[in-house]
């Protein structure tokens, strides 16, 4: 062999593993999820909107992401593009002519800055374990601000509804695809004549504000506001509730359900690389692979959106046939595991459930019924909405956060298949909110609230949730206190208007009975019918 020949032998070899190194590297960096954008479009024609929505609704995941649906001309969409797409979609936007900024650059490098130095307790379960049952006796309030696994929260509402069973059950609505068990506390004495509310967050697994503010209402519960400021580690202390009276109040007249995650399957899947956009910012499900034809290939994927698999005009708007959408309703309605158990579980509950709040994030929003079309409500609107005004108030009051109220397609976007709408529509309960939490519509990253935001964003929902408990509290003492008036004046006014009574009672025992209504009018004390006289 020449000089020349082994020089370009060497050549050639040099060029082939630069080559893979490179490769090595782009694609090492790209499962890192490396590269992430997200883009804010804004459509400024019904043409461009309605070509948005067609995208949002066919678009698959993996490549564009829309944090938000399409709804107005010149409203914004945000959407979240994968790295292999990002040139691609950018030649899009600018072919069809559309306003739009890449509003963030890299959403893995912003992920790493918001909620990298948040602990997200992987690692340490087992010191967590441990701390949850020290040696000082249980320690079950859950420091706040910070994300756990779901194998930890569900270890919490174990060990509460251990160690304080006079104010907590655990409850078990159902099992996950996957197998884990959706579980929740009860609280509250239960009686069958008290209503109930029921608080759910984490059916979207990305939205981890909602999942963080529904376990800061479990603490609020178990502890009161002294304890809560107390930092010693007591077991007297730390599990009694005594002296907040809001509280006692609302455990001794409601029953109240907190389901902190309603997905842990797909929450879980979200905590496997929480850096990594394609990780962090799932939202469906984790069901097995489903696959249509979109037109041009067969595309699989995993996952349905629980919030579109509801039995509310299933599949009608806002919702999604191919497996790969974000926003994928499933085959049938009620056909996961999770919503079936879940609208089993509210069921259940008929007759007795008064208010529904199902906490999502974000845009700062009180939304009602119905979703599926504008000016479409249920028959006590009225009521719903004076109540939605007054929590939206309440909660502004604690740091001047700005939520506005309404129906879905009013103040954001229709949509079909949701729980709320179910369960207003089914169950006909008088308050069924959705709301969606901080921070605002306009802010860029949304789902990655600042550490520094979570127990704020807690709080004030809290003091909105409270209007609701405080209706509902309020309203049965106030039905109490009526019946018991009632019954007070029936009494008095309960007496025989004939002197036979004891002595037709005596001869013929059932007479009571037999002649109900004659006897309510002659002889209501004898028989023992004063309960049934009309005031
Ligand atoms: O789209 C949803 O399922 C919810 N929004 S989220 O961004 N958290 O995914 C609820 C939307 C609220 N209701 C209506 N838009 N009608
Ligand atoms: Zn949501």
């Amino acid at each position: 062999m020449t000089t020349s020949m082994l020089l370009f032998f060497q050549m050639i070899l040099r060029v082939i593993l630069t080559v893979i190194l490179l490769c090595i590297a782009t694609c090492h960096s790209l499962e890192k999820g490396d590269g992430f954008q997200v883009f804010r479009v804004l459509p400024t024609t019904n043409q461009q909107l309605l070509q948005m929505i067609r995208l949002f609704e066919t678009a698959d995941t993996d490549r564009a992401d829309f944090w938000h649906a399409p709804s107005v001309v010149n409203g914004t969409v945000d959407i979240m593009v994968a790295p292999e797409h990002t040139g691609q979609f950018q030649k899009y936007l600018e072919k069809h002519g559309y306003t739009y900024q890449i509003a963030i650059q890299d959403l893995r490098t912003l992920l790493i800055e918001k909620e990298g130095n948040i602990s997200t307790h992987s690692t340490d379960d087992a010191f967590f374990m441990k701390r949850l049952h020290d040696d000082v006796g249980f320690h079950s309030r859950l420091r706040m601000g910070e994300y756990y696994s779901y194998s930890v929260l569900s270890t919490w509402l174990q060990r509460i509804a251990e160690n304080m069973p006079d104010i907590a059950k655990l409850i078990k609505v159902g099992t996950t695809i996957e197998g884990r068990e959706i579980l929740g506390l009860k609280f509250g004495k239960d009686t069958p004549d008290k209503k109930v509310v029921v608080i759910d967050a984490g059916i979207h697994a990305r939205e981890w504000a909602a999942i963080h503010t529904a376990s800061y209402f479990i603490n609020l519960v178990i502890f009161d506001q002294s304890s809560l400021l107390e930092n010693k580690i007591n077991f007297q202390i730390v599990n009694s509730r005594e002296g907040d009276p809001q509280i006692q109040n609302y455990l001794d007249n409601i029953v109240l359900y907190i389901i902190p995650v309603l997905n842990p399957d797909g929450y879980e899947y979200t905590r496997t690389d929480k850096t990594n956009p394609r990780a962090r910012m799932w939202r469906k499900s984790r069901s097995p692979k489903a696959c249509a034809f979109d037109g041009v290939r067969n595309s699989c994927c995993m996952g349905v959106d629980l919030n579109r698999n509801f039995d509310f005009r299933f599949s009608e708007i806002g919702a999604s046939r191919y497996p790969c959408s974000e926003i994928y309703h499933g085959p049938s309605a009620f056909s996961e595991p999770e919503s079936k158990a879940y609208s089993q579980f509210l069921a259940s509950l008929k007759g007795r459930l008064e208010a529904y709040i199902t906490l999502h994030s974000y845009s700062q929003l009180w939304i009602y019924s119905y979703s599926h079309r504008k000016f479409t409500y249920a028959p006590d609107i009225d009521e719903t909405r004076r109540v939605a005004a007054k929590a939206v108030q309440e909660l502004g009051r604690m740091y001047g956060t700005k939520y506005r109220h309404g129906t879905g397609p009013e103040i954001i976007y229709a949509f079909s298949g949701g729980s709320t709408d179910w369960a207003k529509e089914t169950l006909k309960i008088k308050y069924s909110y959705t709301i969606e939490l901080r921070p605002g519509y306009e802010e860029w990253n949304g789902f990655v609230l600042d550490k520094n935001q979570l127990i704020p964003t807690a709080k004030e929902t809290w003091a909105g949730v409270t209007v609701v408990l405080d209706e509902v509290t309020n309203q049965w003492k106030s039905s109490k206190n009526r019946e018991s008036e009632l019954s007070r004046i029936r009494q008095e006014k309960c007496s025989d208007r004939l002197s036979g009574c004891a002595y037709w009672l005596q001869s013929s025992p059932n007479i009571c009975r037999i002649s109900q209504s004659t006897m309510i009018r002659d002889c209501a004390k004898t028989c023992d019918l004063c309960h049934m006289i009309a005031v």
